[in-house]
């Protein structure tokens, strides 16, 4: 799926809006190319025909057509003035969501997007949506300038620190499409993308209480242990910082500093990222983890132990 869509040349459409956009740019690509292929074409014949040393007439013709001259002026001018007021009809309803869409709130950072739905159920770099439904995306940044870009919409959104843009739409074909950050945001920028998943109102009821948690969490908290900087420590990729690897940390026995020994549960992961300075390890490393206090959401944090509980994963995303 990834693969396929991905190298296609021309992505399907899911909405309306995608077809008419699809639409306008045939439309205005043949225009153009009535508009100047017989231009070359001229241009080719009479350098051929009236090359030096072609023995043609070249004496000047008297006659004066004043119905050609304001022709070829006017009508192309009025086909391109047609597929302006096209193109303007199009971006102006684009600027203008329904009374009646819902809103989701959409975050880029480096190197990942959160989505929040208008429920409070979050998700990481891949998008669940229903389909006939209007859908305002309103977005920001963290950091530096993203861009949204959504192909199978036809849609594309800078995402800016500060401030806030918007997209709406409504989709009306159900499947898998992808979504990418379509501007170039640093080391990671390539793997700033995730699925756009339509489905019916009914499948996305039940995605929202049940589908969720499951489908998403781990790879969510692969992101954000990317995202909030863990990997560079603890997967040794930072020189110099001696930081404990955390696969298949959790349940196991932890010596600390201070003679006590303690097993691994939620609870010490949560402390220890959120306060790192307490339970320090035996073995006298270097403390130079930051304390996360603040730094951190209550839901990402979750989603940051939830994987780090799955073990494996974690030597998984260390060797990718
Ligand atoms: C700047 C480097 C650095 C960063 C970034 C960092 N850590 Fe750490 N981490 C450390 C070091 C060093 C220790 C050992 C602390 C000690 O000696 O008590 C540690 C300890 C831990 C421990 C306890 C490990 C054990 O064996 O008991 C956990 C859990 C942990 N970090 C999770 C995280 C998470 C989750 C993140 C990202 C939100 C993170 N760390 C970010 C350097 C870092
Ligand atoms: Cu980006």
């Amino acid at each position: 799926m990834k693969a396929e869509s991905a190298l296609a040349l021309w992505p399907p459409a899911a909405s309306a809006a995608a077809v008419e956009t699809d639409h306008i740019i045939l439309g205005f690509t043949v225009l153009t190319l009535l508009l100047t292929v017989p231009v070359f074409l001229a241009i080719t014949y009479f350098a051929l025909r009236y090359r030096q040393g072609e023995e043609a007439d070249r004496s000047t013709d008297e006659r004066r057509s004043v119905l050609i001259e304001i022709s070829w002026m006017l009508i192309p001018y009025v086909l391109t003035l047609f597929f302006f007021g096209w193109g303007a009809k199009l971006f102006i309803a684009s600027r203008h969501p329904p009374p009646d869409a819902m809103v989701v709130e959409a975050v880029g950072r480096q190197w990942m997007w959160k989505f929040q739905h208008p429920t409070g159920q979050s998700e990481i770099n891949d998008l669940h949506l229903p389909i006939d439904q209007p859908v305002r995306i309103r977005i920001t940044s963290q950091d530096v300038i993203h861009a949204l870009y959504l192909p199978a919409l036809r849609l594309q959104i800078a995402a800016l620190p500060d401030r806030t843009t918007e997209i709406w739409f409504k989709a009306d074909r159900t499947g898998t499409y992808r979504l990418y950050c379509s501007e170039y945001c640093g080391t990671d920028h390539s793997v700033m993308d995730g699925n756009l998943t339509l489905m019916t109102q009914a499948e996305y009821q039940d995605w929202l209480t049940h589908g969720h948690a499951q489908q998403s969490n781990v790879a969510a908290g692969r992101a954000l242990y990317e995202s909030y900087g863990c990997a560079g420590c603890h997967d040794g990729a930072v020189a110099g910082v001696k930081a404990p690897g955390l696969a298949g940390l959790y349940g196991r026995a932890v010596h600390l500093a201070d003679g006590r020994t303690i097993t691994a549960d939620a609870d010490y992961i949560r402390a220890k990222i959120l306060n790192p300075n307490e339970n320090r390890l035996a073995g006298g490393g270097k403390q130079v983890m930051p304390s996360f206090r603040g730094v951190i959401r209550p839901d990402d944090l979750d989603r940051l132990v939830g994987y780090l509980k799955a073990t494996d994963r974690v030597a998984e995303g260390a060797q990718r």
